[in-house]
């Protein structure tokens, strides 16, 4: 399919932008390994010190990357599913806020005003052109909703009995999910956190600040996961050679991730005193309730893949997994998606864990944390958004790919290295390591009183997998820009592997329409929220005064 130029400057600036930056938020992975492994024992290198590297980390990689992508994705699927392409200006317009909303952010941050994590849980304070950044960061990405669900509404006139396409589906429920969280943190930041750093309030409540923030903040994971899912159910049984063993199947999954994806913040609170038991248990359940989208997907990908590997000749009940298209460097997308999974199987296990509110008690706030995510956020979200981002590229600019047997191997290579790192933080995490503090400083440097050898192996294997992953990181970006500068030696075109599904299922009303599933979420979410904003507003106790080294407890 051709695109307008200006559609398809928009979301090649939307991949571009935040491909760069990952060159420092990469750069600040590897340097968080160091520290930690205790390999330096200094505050700061390179005038960054350990938690300015960490909020430019977490931020580009967590945040700006993701977010960029999910935007330039969604803009590419609706145009190639619905063949009718999002309107110019409101494209623009969501681009540019975006873009600034970044600067500003990232000026705060550089500067060394804004070393406040990406969770920026007060009574940390950052500038406010931070929080002022991350609104406009978050408004640019409001645009797209509302103008997708205008074209899917004139889709839906002109073709009254086709099944919504899945990919479609997938993006609006994305985006209705991150709308509707994104309200809490919009509120947060600017009823809470924009007029206390503005010095226009003197304290902050905290626990009402942590609650909107994870209102939002689980929320934002399947933010992060659902272009990778869309990815899974429509273009990944394609490239394996096979097809979609269910379409419906993907349909449940988008719409439990709508019920569910929100009304489970609290699950990042367990430890949170103020907040009664009852919302606790309430919300673990519902949690538990969130991975099932991921079983129905892991089963409904693996038998597409099982369908596959059956296609190219395989023998026995596992024989499929050996009949792979692993190392084809001209289905490349392969490898990068079929990493991720693998990756998932342990990111997901270790959720449950964090999610059974009597083991969180175990590994909340240690390394396991940090273990876990790696293999979620830095697994198949990262691996789909720097595949995809690579395909788009090469296609919209008709450009070959840079280094062909080299990029096949890149998501392998990721793959051991964030196994490796994420089995070292985990161990450590299970003996107690803590996440979130420059180790090398005190607890795994020699010289001081508070160091912990049982430590040592932990951060060194974590080192390790950061060096694997960013051997993999360089490798992509030489084959990114590679192929960016390259001559183009193609016609521009906007293309996606289509696949076919395996049996035709009748189309079922209930899961075609927003409307029941849009009142159903906001119920569950009201029945899980009102109790705990409740408490965070009543038990909290006295606000909270700006956090400095000597206050709350004297630094050392
Ligand atoms: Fe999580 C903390 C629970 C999923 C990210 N999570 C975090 C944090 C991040 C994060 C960033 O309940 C830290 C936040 C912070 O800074 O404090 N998480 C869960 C649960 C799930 C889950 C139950 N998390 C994710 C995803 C993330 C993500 C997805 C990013 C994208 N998480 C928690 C909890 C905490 C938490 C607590 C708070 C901990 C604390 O105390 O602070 C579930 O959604 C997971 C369900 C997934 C599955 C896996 C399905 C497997 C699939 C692969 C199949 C493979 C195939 C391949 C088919 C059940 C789909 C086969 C082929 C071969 C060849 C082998």
């Amino acid at each position: 399919m051709q695109l307008s130029r200006s559609l398809k400057n928009v979301i090649i600036i939307e991949l571009l932008v935040p491909i760069l930056l990952l060159v420092i938020g990469i750069y600040h992975g590897l340097m968080q390994t160091i520290y930690r492994s205790g390999a330096i024992h200094t505050q700061a290198v390179a005038h960054i010190d350990y938690y300015k590297g960490l909020t430019l980390h977490g931020v580009i990689n967590a945040v700006v990357l993701t977010s960029f992508f999910a935007v330039a994705f969604g803009h590419a699927t609706v145009a190639y599913y619905l063949k009718k392409e999002p309107n110019k200006i409101a494209s623009r317009i969501s681009l540019w806020l975006m873009v600034v909303g970044t600067l500003l952010a990232a000026w705060a941050m550089l500067s060394g005003n804004a070393s406040v994590l990406y969770t920026f849980y007060p009574p940390l304070k950052a500038h406010p052109l931070f929080y002022l950044g991350c609104a406009l960061l978050i408004v640019g990405t409001w645009i797209p909703l509302f103008d997708w669900a205008r074209l899917y509404v004139q889709w839906r006139k002109e073709n009254q009995q086709s099944k919504m396409p899945l990919a479609v589906l997938g993006t609006l429920v994305n985006f209705t999910i991150w709308f509707v969280c994104t309200l809490a943190v919009a509120y947060e930041v600017l009823v809470l956190l924009l007029p206390w750093s503005l010095g226009w309030t003197k304290d902050i409540n905290i626990t009402l600040s942590r609650t909107l923030f994870w209102f939002f903040g689980h929320a934002l994971v399947y933010f992060w996961l659902l272009p990778a899912y869309i990815m899974y159910y429509t273009i990944l049984p394609k490239v394996a050679g096979g097809k979609l063993y269910s379409d419906l199947a993907g349909r449940v999954g988008f719409f439990l991730f709508l019920l569910l994806s929100v009304p489970v913040g609290v699950h990042h609170q367990f430890s949170d005193p103020n907040i009664d038991h009852n919302t606790k248990f309430f919300q673990s359940m519902l949690t538990f309730g969130v991975a099932l989208p991921s079983f129905i997907t892991a089963f409904t990908i693996a038998a597409s893949l099982e369908y596959a590997g059956k296609l190219r000749g395989s023998k026995g009940l596992f024989g499929w997994m050996n009949r792979l298209p692993y190392l084809d460097a001209n289905n490349y997308l392969f490898a990068y998606m079929i990493s991720g999974l693998i990756l998932f199987i342990f990111g997901g296990l270790t959720g449950i864990v964090n999610a059974s509110y009597q083991l969180n008690s175990m590994v909340h706030n240690t390394a396991w944390i940090p273990g876990h995510f790696h293999m979620t956020v830095a697994g198949p979200v990262f691996l789909a958004i720097i595949g995809m981002s690579l395909h788009l590229i090469s296609t919209l600019k008709g450009k070959k790919i840079f280094l062909p047997k080299v990029n096949v191997i890149i998501p392998y290579l990721w793959l051991f290295g964030v196994l490796i790192f994420s089995t070292g933080l985990m161990w450590g995490g299970l003996i107690g390591e803590p996440r979130r503090t420059n180790l090398g400083l005190t607890y795994l440097n020699p010289s001081s009183e508070q160091y912990h050898p049982a430590w040592v192996p932990t951060t060194t294997l974590a080192m390790t997998g950061g060096i694997l992953m960013t051997i993999a990181g360089l490798l992509y970006f030489i084959v990114f820009f590679g192929t960016f500068f390259s001559k183009a030696t193609k016609e521009s075109v906007l293309e996606f592997p289509e696949t076919e599904v395996y049996h035709t299922e009748k189309r079922i009303a209930f899961f075609d329409s927003f409307k029941p599933w849009l009142v159903m979420m906001i119920l569950i979410i009201l029945i899980a929220y009102i109790p705990a904003i409740w408490d965070a507003i009543h038990n909290s106790g006295a606000n909270a005064p700006t956090f400095s080294p000597g206050n709350p407890t004297p630094g050392s």
